[in-house]
């Protein structure tokens, strides 16, 4: 209602408005560590470092890493008024499975697939007919919890997506500040310089998680097309 929308703008004078509307358009889905879902909550109150504490609201979401067929990975870097994590570079695209029919599937993943695919456009420009929702492989997921600044943070189950794709794009400049693919040296060049402080280079927590633990391993599974191999029987890390 307008005067909901009225008290949420005086709330967070600051926040940039597309992604305000995100935080309160966005039904996240609310689960629990083994990843039943337990109800449903906005974006907003999702990401509320308080209601996270107070209630230990946990979602679901997913991590996307795309590789071309030269096996470079593309990163982004987040844009300037994303309200968690501004200008950090992380995964190809993050985002949530919304509360909603076409996305709460979950037999072969499907609804964290089709969330992926509806992403990928939206942050990316990059058209579904080049991302065919079975071509999506699930690795994994990883329950982490992460402050972004005072306010707001992250407390998550989410699902690890890799796919091999040559596609087109076209970054939305309200989601993206940049996008870029790196081969293996040079991402371990972004490494050494988000862990040496240098140009100012963060990088988002849970891409570091996936960088420290399973990243390279499962590159070589992608050089070698095997990537079905470390799915197996392992969903749950
Ligand atoms: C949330 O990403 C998901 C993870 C894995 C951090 P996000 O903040 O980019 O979500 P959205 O794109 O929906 O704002
Ligand atoms: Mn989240």
């Amino acid at each position: 209602t307008a005067a909901a929308a009225a008290g949420e703008v005086s709330v967070d004078p600051d926040m940039d408005a597309v992604q305000r509307r995100l935080m309160f358009e966005d039904e996240c889905i609310l689960v629990d560590e083994k990843d039943n879902v337990v109800g449903h909550e906005s974006k907003y109150n999702c990401h509320l470092m308080e209601r996270i504490e107070s209630e230990n609201l946990l979602h679901r979401a997913f991590s996307v890493f795309l590789f071309n067929s030269k096996y470079e990975l593309l990163l982004q870097q987040r844009s300037a008024t994303k309200v968690t994590f501004p200008l950090v570079w992380t995964n190809t695209c993050c985002s949530h499975p919304l509360y909603r029919e076409s996305e709460l599937i979950e037999e072969n993943y499907i609804g964290v697939r089709n969330a992926a695919q509806r992403k990928l456009l939206d942050e990316l420009g990059i058209p579904a007919s080049d991302l065919p929702v079975d071509q999506f492989t699930p690795l994994g997921r990883i329950l982490y919890k992460a402050p972004s600044d005072g306010k707001w943070g992250e407390h998550e189950l989410d699902y690890l997506l890799f796919i091999v794709r040559d596609v087109n794009m076209q970054p939305n400049p309200d989601e993206v500040a940049d996008a870029k693919y790196f081969n293996r040296d040079q991402l371990k060049e972004l490494l050494r310089k988000a862990d040496g402080g240098e140009d100012s280079i963060k990088l988002s927590p849970w891409f570091r998680l996936v960088v420290d633990n399973f990243l390279f391993r499962w590159w070589d599974h992608v050089e070698k097309g095997t990537l079905q191999e470390v799915g197996k029987g392992r969903l749950s890390l």
